[in-house]
């Protein structure tokens, strides 16, 4: 029963996290027109097209899968797209771009955690992947920049996500860099070298169960729990 009224309670919440979701997006852009001049940071003009393919496959044996694309494309905008399955239904999804970035040196390659990251309680956290997919880049959130976590998307009751992110890849780089050491361009997103993470669920005795398992009425929920994680491969 009280299960049933949260899960209400959060699918109104989402409804209007998507509202402002929309608004914030056309807003954002709109702002950036104007704050953009001609001889922007990067401007328009030289960006060209990339596009990057993500497998998502489960880390804790979560059963989530999903794909997700990241495009950078001619009119100088970054675009993330991700379509998840198997979450935790009417619960909040974290989900980021992770990366290394070191000065001075080529970045090193962000990979997928194996299990055996996991340690001796099986339970991989987010602490047990850092040595792998690095800290967070870019959260895929409603805003995408500030680089700073916002509403991030919540799953339907059949726990799927849909999401879309755009942005202005010049504001990006302007925000990554600003995280960074100050001298990033936007080849330095160095997106061949990131993968993207999928957070949230369940856990029970050290285990992810799923949300309509018995054990999951006595479980906590762990937003921050990385439950699938894909590297983005350049489509050429
Ligand atoms: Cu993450």
């Amino acid at each position: 029963m009280i299960l049933n009224k949260a899960a209400t309670l959060t699918k109104g919440f989402a409804a209007a996290l998507l509202g402002t979701f929309f608004l914030t997006s056309c807003d954002q852009l709109g702002d950036l027109d104007g704050v953009i001049p001609g001889g922007g940071s990067g401007g328009g003009g030289n960006s060209q097209m990339k596009m990057y393919k993500v497998q998502l496959n489960p880390l804790n044996n979560s059963g989530v899968t999903g794909t997700a694309t990241v495009m950078m494309n001619e009119d100088g905008e970054f675009e993330v797209i991700t379509d998840v399955m198997g979450l935790a239904p009417s619960m909040v999804h974290p989900q980021h771009i992770h990366g290394f970035v070191m000065e001075n040196m080529a970045d090193k390659d962000a990979m997928c955690p194996p299990p055996s990251a996991a340690g001796a309680d099986g339970l991989l956290t987010l602490e047990d992947g850092l040595p792998f997919y690095g800290p967070v880049l870019i959260p895929l959130d409603d805003k995408l920049v500030p680089l700073t976590a916002d509403n991030f998307p919540i799953a339907t009751s059949a726990g799927t996500i849909s999401y879309g992110g755009k942005v202005m890849t010049s504001s990006l780089v302007s925000a990554f860099d600003a995280m960074h050491n100050g001298t990033q361009t936007e080849k330095d997103l160095e997106l061949d070298k990131r993968v993207i993470v999928i957070h949230g669920a369940y856990v029970y005795y050290d285990k992810v169960v799923p949300a309509d398992s018995r054990e999951a009425k006595w479980a906590e929920y762990q937003p921050t729990l990385p439950v699938a994680c894909g590297e983005l491969v350049e489509m050429k």
